[in-house]
């Protein structure tokens, strides 16, 4: 039997439930907050957008694993111009429609390249992966990064996010080693593959 890779998903406010199903023609992305001239956009806009740019970049888990893809979308600084945050709205905070939420400071996320994705390997992404946008940090811990974003809100303030509570306050990548994903990789092993698995562990 192949062996199996950890499944490298999260989704921290539905946990065990299935990840809902998102209706495209429902949602729209808001880019407010402290901003001159506040954004509303719809997935057609999003996808079609005149600045869509494609990057193969990685992000890390700091549960021990990293996934590398080709992602499509957005750059955030992007929507930042186009938004014009006033004087002393240094940060953002970033929320997905099941109220997952963290703040990064606004010149990181420029310098860094932060995207919000739409497509992975050239696929939408999946319900599991973020549908339909993601915010992505790359080469950083990603539980800054919010699937199914569907809030930026530029603020004044840093709040700490889910995973300061755990006591993870630095998202900078540290040197240990991980179980690194690369592009195009296997990533969920399909149900039979699964099932099997259990059947072998079920043995001890
Ligand atoms: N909405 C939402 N976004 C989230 C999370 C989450 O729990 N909910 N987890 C974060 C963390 S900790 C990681 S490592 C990545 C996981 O992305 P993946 O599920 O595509 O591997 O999503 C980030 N974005
Ligand atoms: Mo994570």
């Amino acid at each position: 039997m192949k062996p199996l890779k950890k499944i490298p998903m999260f989704f921290h406010e539905v946990r065990t439930r299935p990840v809902p199903a998102i209706d495209r023609a429902q949602y729209s992305l808001v880019i407010a907050g402290d901003v001159q001239a506040p954004l509303q956009l719809t997935l057609d806009e999003l996808e079609n957008d005149s600045a869509i740019v494609d990057v193969t970049r990685r992000f890390y888990c700091v549960n021990g694993w990293s996934l590398e893809a080709r992602w499509r979308g957005v750059l955030l600084s992007e929507f930042a111009r186009r938004a014009k945050p006033l004087e002393g709205a240094r940060f953002v905070t970033a929320t997905s429609i099941g109220g997952y939420e963290d703040t990064s400071y606004l010149p990181e996320l420029i310098n860094g390249g932060a995207l919000l994705a739409t497509h992975m390997n050239g696929e939408p992404l999946s319900a599991e992966r973020g549908f339909p946008v993601r915010l992505l940090l790359f080469d950083r811990y990603q539980f800054r990064g919010v699937k199914a974003l569907t809030r930026l809100q530029f603020v004044r303030r840093y709040r700490p996010g889910a995973w300061v509570q755990y006591g993870y306050t630095d998202s900078r990548v540290q040197g240990y080693p991980h179980l690194a994903i690369d592009t195009g990789e296997e990533m969920m092993p399909p149900p039979d593959v699964l099932e099997a698995a259990v059947d072998v562990f079920s043995d001890f």
